[in-house]
């Protein structure tokens, strides 16, 4: 059948798209220009509109959420974003970009922002898989899929700064991949972790003992570029850490998505991503 003039070609009658991207380049060179601006980054994404983009020659395998926990790292948004909307164009995904910004000086809480950025999320659309990434990993290969698999994926097996090596094993820092079923099952992240550290080992722990298993892509390919920082003012080591560690396998079902309180400041829409900023203290 052909079509002709006049006729739409509707997203239900394309091809999926095929398993592997024709548009995929492998290792590239990245390079952060200290002038960039937010402007020219939008100019250069004219497909994208609120953070979000679709193939139109076929029909994306999965839709795609892209979690960004956030405050103060405006320049490291920045880089990101011109980075990976073109890289995850390039692998033909149905995407959308979130961050979700901590309002306030109080302690910074990475995990309690993403379960929020899950909740808030599926509002919009029944997201099939959820990418929760740090502001400062800028991916190097998009042979790195940003897609989930049938089990939880941990996307950095090494950064710049430590020699692209993994820093041990049963690492989930960074960048992981849960299908919205993955993180569902495991009650999502812990709410309890303020400040630096642990709530990314709480996670492992939670999908071991859901006896799922951590897979990872191929050293080559799981390669991030870290953009240098020291540690932030409000997001100090969490000297819990181990202590919450522990209790993992008794706390899992009460503490996590079905317990995460917050108070909802505003969504706003950025024609690169959606803004959304939360409050976790004035009276949630
Ligand atoms: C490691 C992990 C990270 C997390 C953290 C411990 C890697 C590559 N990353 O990151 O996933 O487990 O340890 O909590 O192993 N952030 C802000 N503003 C702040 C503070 C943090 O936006 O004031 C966000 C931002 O997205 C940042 C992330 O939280 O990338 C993690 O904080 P970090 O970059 O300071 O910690 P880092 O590099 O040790
Ligand atoms: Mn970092």
């Amino acid at each position: 059948e052909t079509l002709t003039k006049g006729d739409s070609v509707k997203e239900a009658d394309l091809d999926d798209c095929p398993s592997v991207s024709p548009y995929l380049r492998g290792q590239n060179k990245l390079v952060f220009k200290p002038d960039l601006t937010l402007e020219e980054v939008a100019a250069k994404n004219p497909q994208v509109h609120r953070g979000r983009y679709h193939p139109e020659e076929c029909k994306a395998l999965q839709r795609v959420a892209i979690l960004i926990p956030h405050r103060n790292r405006e320049k490291h948004l920045l880089y990101l974003l011109e980075h990976l909307h073109p890289f995850l164009q390039r692998q033909q995904l149905d995407y959308g970009i979130y961050i979700i910004h901590q309002a306030g000086s109080k302690k910074f809480n990475r995990a309690k922002l993403l379960n929020v950025g899950y909740l808030e999320a599926l509002k919009d659309e029944n997201w099939d898989c959820f990418i929760f990434h740090d502001v400062d990993l800028v991916p190097e290969n998009d042979l790195n899929l940003y897609k989930c698999e049938e089990q939880p994926k941990h996307l950095v097996v090494g950064r710049n700064s430590t020699g692209y090596r993994l820093r041990y094993s049963g690492y989930f820092g960074g960048v992981t991949a849960l299908s919205r079923e993955q993180f569902f099952k495991v009650n999502g992240f812990s709410n309890n972790y303020w400040g630096w550290g642990g709530e990314d080992d709480d996670l492992r722990l939670r999908v071991e003992l859901h006896r799922m298993k951590i897979i990872r892509p191929m050293p080559e390919v799981g390669k991030y570029t870290m953009i240098f920082h020291t540690r932030d003012r409000g997001n100090e080591v969490n000297i819990e850490r181990m202590k919450l560690l522990h209790q993992v396998s008794r706390v899992w079902r009460t503490d996590g998505l079905t317990s995460c309180i917050y108070k909802l400041l505003s969504v706003d829409y950025n024609p690169l991503y959606t803004n959304i900023t939360v409050d976790f203290w004035s009276g949630a």
